[in-house]
């Protein structure tokens, strides 16, 4: 006598999650998910049947989930495992400067500004956004420091570059007048001269007399040249 058994199949499997249910991964790297393993108290190896769900986006920072769905041979669904997976962006671009890290600029000259780049793993080209601090006073011999940072969307923070501007001199000073002289018999002799020293505003400027008659002395004070005694007719050079 042969019998039929129906063997019903109620019961849904079991889906259990490999890992940690929620992750944090830095945007830009690959992500592997570690899966699920899946029981049921009648069929086997039911992995075959998974079904997995994903959005993950790694190069946009949001959070995402992984949704892990089956059924038995029965039809029976388990319920949807899902892993949360965050992507952060906590990385801050990459600054670059463009030019020479040191530059000599001659005072009184122009110094210009060539900046930097930035490059971030997620926002791209930041360049037009870095952050220039310091200030070169090219009328002031020195050296100044000029730094370069980005930021990117998430806020995160480069590391900084700088620069180093040396303003030197190397160029005498220029006297640029000296007034006619007015020669009145019993009146001082004042010869008044300027003198530009390359648009330096922090020059110390020494004036010497050259040539003049004995007894012709200059005043340091007041840039003046008072002869004493003397008469005749001399080249003066300043
Ligand atoms: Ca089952
Ligand atoms: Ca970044
Ligand atoms: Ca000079």
């Amino acid at each position: 006598m042969v019998r039929n058994v129906i063997v019903e199949d109620n019961i849904a499997p079991i889906i259990t999650i490999k890992g940690a249910a929620s992750v944090t991964i830095e945007a830009g790297t690959d992500y592997d998910d570690p899966g699920v393993s899946v029981t049921d108290n009648m069929d086997k190896n039911l992995e075959g049947r998974l079904f997995k769900e994903s959005n993950i986006n790694t190069r946009i920072p949001g959070t995402y989930q992984v949704k892990y769905m089956v059924q038995d041979k029965s039809g029976n669904k388990a319920t949807t495992v899902l892993r949360t997976v965050t992507v952060v962006d906590t990385t801050g671009p990459v600054t670059s400067l463009l030019g020479d890290a040191i530059v000599t600029v001659e005072a009184g000259g122009a110094y210009v500004e060539k900046g930097a780049e930035a490059f971030d793993s997620i926002d791209g080209d930041l360049s037009t956004v870095v952050k220039i601090s310091g200030e070169v006073d090219t009328g002031k011999v020195g050296t100044y420091e000029i730094s370069y940072v980005a930021y990117d969307s998430q806020d995160n923070a480069g590391q900084a570059v700088s620069r180093l501007v040396k303003v030197v001199d190397t160029t005498p000073p220029l006297v640029k007048r000296i007034e006619s002289l007015d020669v009145l018999e019993g009146k001082e002799l004042q010869i008044t001269v300027s003198a530009n020293d390359n648009g330096r505003t922090d020059s110390q400027l020494t004036y010497a007399v050259s040539g003049a008659p004995l007894g012709l002395t200059i005043d340091r004070c007041h840039n003046s040249v008072d002869p004493k005694r003397g008469t005749g007719t001399w080249i003066i050079l300043v």
